[in-house]
């Protein structure tokens, strides 16, 4: 079994990678974090960041700044190598693994042997093995005995990355057993959760299926959302009763699923078995058409007004982050612009500037609207009044104001 020694080669600094680069940086390994835009490079070897995510400048610049962490755009040699690159999908919802592809193939020239190569980004079943190793094996690597190929999914939640990093147990899959316990040694070095071993499959379609089963969650609850809706019935209400069954624990519903990974991982297992992943698919539909749904309500409620100033709160994918990616709340925001049904205001507190929105604070928003439509249950917006909204239309997709 090879033993995890010191230099660390992380490709991509994104919202895994930065993380995991500045901590291993301050746990006593020398890191080398690699990424393609040359801005990030620069900023995070200035000692700053380029996400949003509590304390991770603290820990960037700590790491910086003791020399064990240097970004850099060209990988080099290193012990280990840690992959945290994007796995989006294209067209027809099948996975894009071409950042995986390119790591690999940018990495190649400075594996040795005895290293271990960890893939961590979210991944179909068969990646590590089909094109991880299958690159290396075809660069003329000995995948089979002298380079340990091992998938290590990531697990944190955005807003809460640095403790998870350390806290949650972790899912370790090698190509080979061998591949496992390095991999397994390596985790141990610095997770404080427990580290459990399997192949690389099985980690693989464990982290896929967690976030499928959040997503099937939630989208029952969204659908709940929009049953109660038409019968009258307060949605959180009855989810916080029926949740006071012992063996009922319902999601909250919103405006719809967003992020870089409830809305893209599930698709994965739908495309490895489309005719059995009824379900998830489903779940995905669900979800997914919620952001129409809610464009149709406040379309309805629109109706009412000749030139009605509609005043949207919230753009980010969840609470108290700034990440817009895939957010239902944009969409919503986007397809009430294109309708030209009235003025749009538009407010989120944890970014400055939008290049198609222009950003208000909440309470200039609020105070001009005929129509509020809450989208995001930010901390900002959870100070809210029904009772200070008083002629005012309050469409409230996160069930916050009281
Ligand atoms: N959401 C609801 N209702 C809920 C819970 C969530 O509408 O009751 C929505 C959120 O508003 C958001 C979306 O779901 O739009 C996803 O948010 P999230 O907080 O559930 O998850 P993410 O995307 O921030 O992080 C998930 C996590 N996976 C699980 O909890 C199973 C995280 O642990 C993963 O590491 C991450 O995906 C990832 O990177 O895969």
């Amino acid at each position: 079994m090879a033993v995890p020694e010191k230099t660390v080669c992380v490709m991509g600094l994104g919202y895994i990678g930065l993380p995991m680069a500045s901590l291993l940086g301050t746990k006593g390994y020398t890191v080398y974090g690699v990424d393609t835009v040359p801005e990030v490079v620069e900023t995070i070897n200035q000692g700053h960041i380029h996400i949003v995510e509590p304390d991770l400048d603290i820990l960037v610049r700590s790491a910086v700044n003791s020399g064990n962490l240097r970004a850099a755009l060209e990988p080099c040699e290193a012990d280990i190598f840690v992959i945290a690159v994007p796995t989006p999908f294209k067209e027809g919802h099948e996975p894009d693994l071409s950042y995986v592809e390119s790591a690999v193939h940018r990495i190649v020239p400075y594996v040795r042997p005895g290293n271990l190569i960890v893939l961590e980004s979210t991944s179909p079943v068969g990646t590590t093995d089909g094109i991880v190793a299958r690159i290396l094996r075809d660069a003329g690597h000995d995948v089979d005995d002298e380079v340990y190929v091992a998938h290590c999914p990531e697990r944190v939640l955005p807003g809460r990355i640095l403790t998870e990093l350390v806290e949650n147990d972790r899912i370790v899959g090698g190509i080979n057993e061998a591949s496992t316990d390095a991999a397994a040694a390596f985790y141990g070095t610095f997770v404080r959760g427990e580290v459990f071993k399997t192949d690389s499959r099985t980690a693989e379609l464990t982290k896929l299926v967690e976030n499928a089963y959040r997503d099937v969650n939630v989208a029952f609850a969204n659908e709940l959302s929009m049953i109660c809706d038409e019968s009258g019935i307060n949605v959180w209400e009855l989810i916080s009763l029926a949740n006071r069954h012992p063996r009922v624990n319902i999601l909250q519903p919103g405006p719809g699923v967003g992020g870089h990974c409830i809305p893209v991982d599930p698709w994965f297992i739908v495309h490895q078995a489309p005719r059995l992943a009824r379900l998830i698919r489903t779940a995905r539909e669900v979800n997914d058409a919620k952001p129409e749904w809610v464009v149709r309500r406040v379309k309805e409620r629109a109706s009412k007004f000749r030139h009605p100033v509609i005043a949207c709160l919230g753009l980010a994918f969840k609470p108290d982050v700034d990440d817009l990616r895939n957010s239902p709340a944009v969409s919503i925001v986007e397809a009430l612009q294109q309708a030209g049904i009235g003025e749009v205001l538009v407010s989120e507190p944890n970014i400055h500037d939008h290049e198609s929105f222009t950003l208000l604070p909440y309470q200039e928003a609020v105070s001009r609207a005929d129509i509020v439509v809450l989208l995001v249950d930010h901390r900002e917006f959870r100070s809210l009044r029904a009772a200070d909204l008083k002629e005012k239309i309050l469409i409230d997709t996160r069930g916050v104001v009281t």
